[in-house]
């Protein structure tokens, strides 16, 4: 249906890292080619894409010469020029080269750490160059499998210590750039620091210049800690700190599936599109995930495609979901609007509420204990709509 079919203004991006997975995995050789970025660029604008992010490695393999970096760089600019695809995020690749088998911005050498500042910061010259607005920062190796290996509240001073120096950089080149930092339990090292959007959130009250520093949370990574991933998108939205999002799909606590969008949790996948697109998110609809090594070149682009289009069929299931008479009853049932009273009359001090004899002697809690909060009746409103059995 062309109902479901993408454009630009949907703003769906993709990582290079993600349709171009060869998919090498811990027991298994690759399965596809090397996928060149300009072919990249070409097949996503054709599907609808807004744009496309990258790791600097992704773009410019690790080791190249300053004249190959050149070459590489000046192709992919052509192809965004010729396709009028965008670059809204950049990232930098701070695990795949051994010399990060301990971490980067918190690896225990010092002269591993120098080494990872310098390779961030000369990806961030590049990305501004492109136009990105966004610096994602996912902590790749920083953490550990045992406990000694690793001193935990020293280690994130070192994590400190490098984001306000990238702050500073930033700052002093006069970028129009925020850092989004990517939070993980586990995978690829044992345990991850940062290891929540719970953390990060308050990581980032830590820093010199918090205001330059938000949360780009992955779909899959909260999942991967049992945690519920639309109410931690919704206290990043009401942190102000959602400057980025990894959407892809997960089946519940294991290895980091990175499902395309819309497999794995379903219900999940529909909250959270209901709350992106009524929340007030105005950022990129991002896709991290990994075709699955069995496909080929043709399943690589059908798995690409179906995340935009999962995204819009959830959008328009949300939207009618929301407009549906019976569910406007029913979330006033639910007393979804009584929530949105705050508590305390204006200005009302704790002598005051002390004073309200409603508030307490007179309180039947007996009645207020007996009354149903007719929730189940609005779940499954939703569940109906998720179905398509409404609306
Ligand atoms: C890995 C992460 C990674 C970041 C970017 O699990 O999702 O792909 O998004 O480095
Ligand atoms: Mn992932
Ligand atoms: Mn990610």
């Amino acid at each position: 249906m062309s109902q479901f079919a993408p454009t630009p203004q949907d703003r769906f991006t993709f990582g290079l890292w993600t349709v171009g997975w060869q998919g090498r995995d811990p027991f298994g050789d690759a399965t596809r080619p090397h996928m060149d970025p300009v072919e990249t660029v070409e097949r996503l604008a054709a599907l609808g894409a807004y744009g496309v992010t990258f790791h600097d490695d992704d773009l410019v393999p690790f080791g190249s010469t300053a004249t190959e970096r050149e070459v590489h760089v000046k192709r992919f600019r052509r192809a965004l020029e010729a396709t009028g695809m965008t670059v809204p995020m950049a990232t930098t690749n701070l695990f795949t080269h051994p010399v990060f088998k301990d971490g980067a911005f918190t690896a225990n050498d010092r002269d591993v750490r120098r080494y990872a500042l310098r390779k961030t910061i000369r990806n961030i010259d590049l990305a501004v160059e492109l136009g990105a607005r966004v610096y994602v920062a996912w902590g790749g190796r920083e953490g550990a499998e045992s406990g000694a290996a690793k001193d935990v509240g020293t280690a994130l001073s070192r994590m400190k210590e490098a984001f306000d120096l990238l702050g500073e950089y930033v700052l002093s080149q006069g970028y129009d750039l925020r850092f989004a930092i990517e939070p993980k339990p586990n995978e690829p090292r044992g345990d991850l620091l940062l290891p929540t959007l719970g953390h990060a959130l308050a990581f980032i009250e830590q820093l010199e210049n918090p205001d330059l520093f938000g949360v780009n949370p992955e779909v899959g990574h909260e999942q991967m800690a049992g945690l519920n991933f639309p109410h931690g998108i919704a206290q990043a939205l009401w942190a102000g700190k959602l400057f980025h999002i990894d959407l892809n799909g997960q089946s519940g606590p294991k290895y980091d599936q990175d499902l395309r969008f819309g497999a794995g949790d379903l219900r999940q996948a529909f909250w959270l599109v209901d709350l992106l697109e009524t929340g007030g998110y105005a950022g990129p609809r991002h896709f991290d995930f990994k075709p699955p090594r069995t496909e080929d070149a043709d399943g690589v682009w059908a798995s690409a495609a179906s995340c935009m289009r999962n995204y819009l069929i959830l959008k328009d299931r949300a939207q009618t979901f929301r407009a549906d008479p019976d569910v406007q009853a029913a979330l006033h049932a639910a007393r979804l609007d009584q929530l949105a009273v705050p508590t305390l009359a204006a200005g009302e001090t704790a002598v005051e509420l002390m004073a309200d004899r409603r508030a307490y002697e007179d309180f039947d809690v007996t009645a207020a204990g007996e009354r149903g909060m007719a929730f189940e009746h609005l779940d499954q409103l939703a569940l109906e709509h998720l179905m398509g059995a409404r609306g």
